[in-house]
Order: structure tokens, then sequence, then C-alpha cells
């Protein structure tokens, strides 16, 4: 039984067909993809923060209710995200709990400070960007729910990134002050973003499995690569530099030549120690406790309702 349950799961990959809640599958599988989704869920609502922090100091209330809207998409797709985790088995208290902990990763990007109101801009226009390039081609991940939620998470990212790029077109358009805000963001960010799509392939644990598996779709290079090339034009059109002395188009290859991320900062920030992992995570746990009441209500009047359909 095992062994013929073993070739549908094959065969389903083979087919480019999706894997559902109720099939079967390896341990690795689901425990790899609890993983991803985890640290994707835990990403979302982490990432809350850095811009979360500009709520209240928007320039005008425009800003403040697109950014109120933001915000709040990311929070969607971390319940969705969480959502999609529980099909495999996994509890979401208990990967609260792993998040608080420090015993489950979301992604490094989240732990640096956003400075002015251009890094809201910048978020939008880089991290968005990063995410999308990332997660479009996750809408064909061989996991149904995760590939389903993709699609969903990847429209409203589309529209992220907009806000973000029009926000920045804007400040480009205003004083010089305004301009150099611009600026000094993209030099803070841009090295970062890069670090998002993870370490060099050639020291990426995880990546050759989870391609045989269909999960990962292309390796952690080949989506920094084409992050890079969707960029650059961007970067023109908004007169702002990345700050890479190494950024050349290579007319050879097709692609853009850069220079290398300082990879043992991703595994600094990676490990805890970027400049704000405690806060990031500090505020999580506040955010948790400060929410038991919630939770505890919730319970007991669907205890309440139960009982009283009982009746
Ligand atoms: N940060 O072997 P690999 C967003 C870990 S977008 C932290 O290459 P894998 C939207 C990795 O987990 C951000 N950890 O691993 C938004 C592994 O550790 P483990 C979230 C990282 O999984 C925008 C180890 O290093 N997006 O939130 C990072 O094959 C704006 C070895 O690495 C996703 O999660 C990193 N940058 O590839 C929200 C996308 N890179 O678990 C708010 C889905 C690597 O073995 C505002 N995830 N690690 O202990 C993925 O595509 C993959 O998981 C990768 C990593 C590409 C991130």
């Amino acid at each position: 039984a095992r062994a013929a349950a073993e070739e549908h799961f094959e065969a389903t990959l083979a087919r480019e067909q999706r894997i559902e809640p109720r099939d079967w599958m390896p341990d690795g599988y689901r425990r790899t993809l609890v993983r991803q989704i985890a640290q994707h869920a835990h990403s979302e609502i982490i990432g809350m923060q850095p811009e979360g922090a500009w709520i209240t100091r928007a320039p005008s209330l425009r800003r403040k209710a697109v950014l109120l809207a933001k915000v709040q998409d990311e929070a969607g797709h971390g319940l969705y995200l969480y959502s999609a985790a529980e099909t495999l088995g996994a509890d979401r208290q208990d990967l609260t709990e792993r998040l608080v902990d420090g015993r489950q990763k979301y992604s490094s990007i989240f732990n640096y400070p956003t400075l002015s109101f251009a890094d809201v801009g910048v978020i939008g226009w880089l991290v968005d960007g990063a995410a999308i390039c990332n997660q479009v081609p996750l809408c064909r991940s061989s996991y149904g729910p995760y590939a389903r939620a993709m699609v969903r998470v990847c429209k409203e990212e589309s529209f992220h990134q907009r806000q973000g790029y029009e926000l920045l077109m804007t400040m480009m358009r205003g004083t010089q002050a305004q301009r150099e805000m611009v600026q000094d963001a993209v030099d803070r960010w841009w090295w970062p973003s890069l670090m998002m799509f993870g370490p060099p392939d050639a020291d990426s644990p995880n990546t050759a499995q989870s391609m045989a598996w269909r999960i990962k779709r292309h390796t952690n290079d080949e989506l920094r690569q084409r992050f890079v090339d969707m960029t650059v034009p961007q970067a023109e059109k908004l007169g702002v530099t990345l700050p890479d002395p190494e950024l050349r188009w290579n007319e050879e290859r097709g692609h853009h030549d850069f220079g290398t991320p300082d990879w043992d900062e991703l595994k600094r920030v990676i490990s805890g120690g970027g400049p704000c992992n405690a806060e990031r995570v500090e505020r999580r746990r506040a955010a948790h406790e400060d929410g038991a009441w919630v939770r505890e209500a919730a319970a007991a009047h669907a205890a309440k309702q139960a009982e009283r359909s009982r009746r």
C-alpha cells in the first residue's frame, strides 16, 4: 500500500498536478511545507511592524488610509498562510509560540528599521517587488492549498508594489530633501532586499529537495537575478541609483551582473543578530499575550453558542 501511495504521489508531481491535504505525502514533504509556509506566515505578521510604525505619522489622510489598508492586507496574508499550514496538521497556536520563542524563522528583511516615510515607499517597491518575484512561481507550487493562497496574495502584493512606486514617484517630484530621503532609503534597503531570496544556491541546503518536490520552482539565485533585471529599469525611471558599483548590463548573458551581498550579514540577521530582531519578536510576544483575553472570550462565546444549539 505504501509503495502504491508513493507512486501516486510521484506521478501526481510528474503530471504537474497538485497534492491535496488528504493525499498521502512523504513526511519530509510535509515537514518542508510546514517549515516554509509557517516562515512565510510569520514574515507577513512580523512584516506589519516596520510599516505599521508609520501609520500614525503618515503625511496625509490619503497616505494613512492607503498604508492602513496595506498593513491589514499583510495580516490577511498571514492568516491565510496559517490556514494553509493547518491543512498539513500544524497548530496555529503552536506555530505562534515557536515564533516568539525563536524556534521558527521569519524573513530577514523585517529586522531593519524604517527611518523615514520614504522607507514605506521603498518597502512597497523593493520588498513587495522581491516578494512577488519569489511568490509568482509559488502559484505553481505542488501543494494545492499553498499554491492557491499565493494567487490571491500575489494580486494584493502587486497592488502594494505599485502603491510604493507611486509614493516614491511623488516624492521624487517634490523637494531636494525628499529626493535625498528616497535615495537614502534605497541605499539602505537594496542589499537586504537581495538577501530575501535566501543564501546563494551553493549554500542553500533545502533547494535541491524542494525543487524535486516542486515546492520551489526556481533556485534562490535564479529569482535574485530576475529581481535585479526587473528592478534596474524601474530605478532608472524613478531617478535613483542602486548602491552597487558592479551593477551593469551583460550583453552576452542577457542579464545584469551585480555585486555580492554580504552573506555574513544575512547569517547574522537570520540567527537573531539584526538591528531589530529583539524588538520585532518582543512586540509580537506582547501582542500575543495582550490578546489572550480576546481568544478566551471568543472561545467562551463559541462554547456558549454550541451549548445553546444543543438545547
Ligand atoms: N530570511 O535552504 P534555503 C513577505 C533560511 S515576503 C530568513 O535556501 P529555502 C511579504 C531558510 O528558511 C517574505 N531566513 O531555504 C511582505 C533555511 O532555514 P531552515 C516571506 C532565511 O526555504 C512584504 C535556511 O535559511 N516570503 O513577507 C532567508 O529553500 C512587505 C537555508 O536556506 C517567503 O517566505 C531569509 N531571507 O529557501 C510582507 C516566501 N533565506 O528553515 C510585509 C516563501 C533563507 O532550514 C511587507 N519562502 N532563510 O532553518 C521561500 O521561497 C523560501 O523559504 C526561501 C528560502 C527562498 C525564503
